[in-house]
């Protein structure tokens, strides 16, 4: 255990969890973390490995994930408890050559099974993995305070949600130029959240759910963390500015796209039109 704790990816894993919970940001079992690894990664680690647990069905099927590995939280477990005792709280899965089932193939050592927004992590990472040609790597699913707050006072879309956030900071549209995706309300772990999630992730890095909290897809952990942090640092200067009676003024679309071509970053400006 010592030694697979000090593999970066591994580290980095339980390091991201614990800033999560210390950020307020994962409640008792609230949200759950997965990476996609690498060659590499899994040459590193694969001594560690046991073959011994039984194959289980996905309940979507990702044929591009076959023969993958992923590191995944576990469905009841603490984030807060992660780093302390990382194989009581996260797994090592492979999925099958079909796309259709997985196993457990490191830690989990009392019992129990990965996250249960599984479908909507591998579905996530199925979408990513295309687009981006393989370098995303990191699904992060959270409850921050202040953005689920928004949603339930602001419109359920993405237009709305995307440029509600960028109003509040330059940083905004520098961290997430895609803008931010909106579901609706679904049964946490359903494969309707699963589908709706994944739609939107071809178009957006990070998806808010209702009610519920946000979806961030990135290639490494600094960049999920980076984006929820920027997320919900937007949100809650909007709640801030609600709470005080609202905005006087807010930037034009002038404004925003002007400093963005100077900088050569490709903020997506039809949210303006
Ligand atoms: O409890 O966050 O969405 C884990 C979750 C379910
Ligand atoms: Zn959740």
């Amino acid at each position: 255990m010592e030694e697979i704790y000090n593999v970066r990816f591994f580290n980095k894993f339980c390091r991201l969890c614990d800033d999560s919970y210390n950020r307020g940001w994962n409640e008792a079992n609230g949200g759950n973390l997965s990476y996609r690894m690498s060659e590499f990664d899994v040459d590193e680690v694969r001594k560690y490995f046991s073959y011994e647990r039984d194959w289980q069905d996905i309940g979507v099927t990702v044929e591009n994930l076959a023969g993958e590995y992923f590191m995944v939280t576990g469905s009841g477990k603490y984030f807060k408890n992660t780093k302390e005792e990382p194989d009581d709280n996260v797994c090592i899965i492979e999925i099958d050559s079909t796309g259709t089932k997985y196993r457990i193939v490191w830690g989990l050592v009392n019992g129990g099974r990965p996250t249960s927004e599984l479908p909507t992590h591998l579905m996530n990472h199925s979408v990513k993995k295309d687009i981006t040609k393989g370098k995303n790597r990191v699904i992060f699913h959270n409850h921050p305070i202040h953005t689920i707050s928004l949603s339930f006072v602001l419109d359920l879309d993405d237009r709305t949600f995307t440029r509600e956030l960028w109003d509040m900071m330059p940083e905004c549209p520098v961290v997430f130029p895609r803008g931010v995706g909106v579901v609706g309300w679904h049964t946490p772990g359903s494969i309707e959240i699963a589908e709706e999630t994944a739609e939107k992730m071809k178009r957006f890095d990070v998806v808010v759910w209702a009610g519920h909290g946000v979806f961030c897809a990135g290639e490494s952990f600094d960049r999920v963390f980076g984006i929820l942090d920027t997320v919900e640092k937007a949100a809650t200067i909007l709640c801030n500015v609600k709470a005080m009676g609202g905005k006087k003024w807010r930037v034009t679309k002038e404004q925003v796209m002007t400093l963005y071509e100077n900088y050569g970053i490709d903020v997506d400006g039809t949210f303006f039109d």
